[in-house]
């Protein structure tokens, strides 16, 4: 049996850089022969995805507590195709996951920090959370923020917050100020320290 792929997650605020650093993590390690796929959450392909992206742009309206359970089920409907990617040894690159749903639902008022972890209880555990941090002087020089929910400057700073409430010492907390080539290579050091790790050990998944 094949030894099973790495699962590492990107975390952070919007306009953090992380899908660009995603897809350059993606593209590095397939040219180095080590398979390598890129996966992201919410993931708007699937029925809940369409809702999920209806919401997001304003289309409909759903309570804040609705809204999470969706995010948490679009994560729960595609656990078995990580799960199989992983056992087949295919690493994943996964652009946002657990954390985001809890970070962006509990900076909602009236939105509880455990109450927003329990759905995410038994999906499986990365390996490892790449946290983008990126200075709000440093986010407002990348321009705007589009259409869609929860971009505006006061909500992304109770996200970041809620970022930091949750990061453990396993978390890799990346300075994502500086340029792409850079980053990348500070990215491609941690990924190598994380597969050699993860490499033959079992699956974890979110306990309480
Ligand atoms: N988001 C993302 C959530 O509110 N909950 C979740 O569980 C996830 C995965 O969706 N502003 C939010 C964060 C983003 C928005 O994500 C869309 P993206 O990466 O911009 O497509």
């Amino acid at each position: 049996m094949a030894q099973r792929g790495a699962f590492i997650v990107f975390e952070g605020c919007d306009r953090a850089g992380k899908t660009t650093q995603c897809k350059k993590l993606v593209d590095a390690l397939n040219r180095k022969n080590v398979p390598t796929e890129f996966m992201n959450f919410p993931d708007r392909s699937t029925a809940i995805g369409q809702i999920i992206n209806d919401y997001l742009q304003k289309k409909i309206h759903l309570p804040d507590k609705a809204v999470h359970l969706l995010f948490s089920a679009n994560r729960w409907e595609l656990e078995p195709k990580l799960r199989e990617k992983l056992e087949s040894g295919i690493s994943l690159v996964v652009d946002r996951y657990s954390y985001s749903g809890v970070a962006f639902s509990a900076a909602k008022k009236g939105m509880d920090l455990q109450w927003c972890w329990n759905p995410e209880i038994g999906l499986l555990e990365p390996d490892a959370v790449f946290l983008l941090n990126l200075s709000e002087e440093a986010a407002a020089m990348r321009g705007g923020f589009g259409q869609e929910r929860y971009e505006n400057l006061d909500f992304q700073k109770q996200v970041k917050e809620n970022f930091m409430a949750m990061k453990s010492s396993s978390w890799k907390l990346i300075d994502a100020d500086k340029s792409l080539e850079d980053l990348h290579l500070e990215i491609m050091e941690l990924f190598n320290k994380v597969y050699t790790t993860s490499h033959g050990t079992p699956f974890k998944r979110f306990a309480s």
